[in-house]
């Protein structure tokens, strides 16, 4: 994956003594974001498409040299799936908004999912991350790395 727009992180609520953050993946159906967040949790990449409804993970990272936990919810990106999407964009603190390199409108739709969360947030001062991914695949890429979003 290539990361091509960041924004800082802002700190969440204490558990246990440690930071919590709550990240969101966001984006198209079948565009990775579970296989992106596979490989972060558990260092495996899953070669299946088993379209998500809602994950959520947990784990111990370090930020800012801080013990820290990340919570990840990995969202739906089908349609059917959506009906939480409100709840969830009301509630994360960073959002990672996923697109494939290899289909144009999961990076059309990307630029969607920023406007949502405006509309729910009121506010772009909200952490997000732009994410191109399957980057491996690039004789079937349709996003140019140097468009501007
Ligand atoms: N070649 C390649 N395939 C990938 C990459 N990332 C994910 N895939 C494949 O793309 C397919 C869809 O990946 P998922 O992670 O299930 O996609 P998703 O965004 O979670 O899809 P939904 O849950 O339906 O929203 C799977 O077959 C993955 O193995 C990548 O970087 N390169
Ligand atoms: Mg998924």
């Amino acid at each position: 994956m290539e990361v091509e727009n960041e924004a800082s992180c802002s700190p969440g609520s204490a558990s246990g003594g440690s930071r919590e953050y709550k990240v969101v993946m966001l984006g198209a159906g079948g565009v990775g974001k579970s296989a992106m967040t596979m490989q972060f949790i558990s260092h495996q990449f899953p070669d299946y498409h088993d379209p998500t409804i809602e994950d959520a993970y947990k784990t111990q990272v370090r930020i800012d040299n801080e013990p820290a936990y990340l919570d990840i919810l990995d969202t739906a990106g089908q349609a059917e799936f959506t009906a939480m999407r409100e709840q969830y964009m009301r509630g994360g603190e960073g959002f990672i908004i996923c697109y494939s390199v290899t289909d144009r409108q999961s990076f059309q739709e990307a630029a969607k999912f920023k406007e949502l969360i405006f509309q729910v947030r009121h506010t772009y001062e909200i952490p997000l991350v732009l994410v191109g991914n399957k980057i491996d695949l690039e004789q079937f890429r349709q996003v140019s790395a140097n468009f501007i979003w």
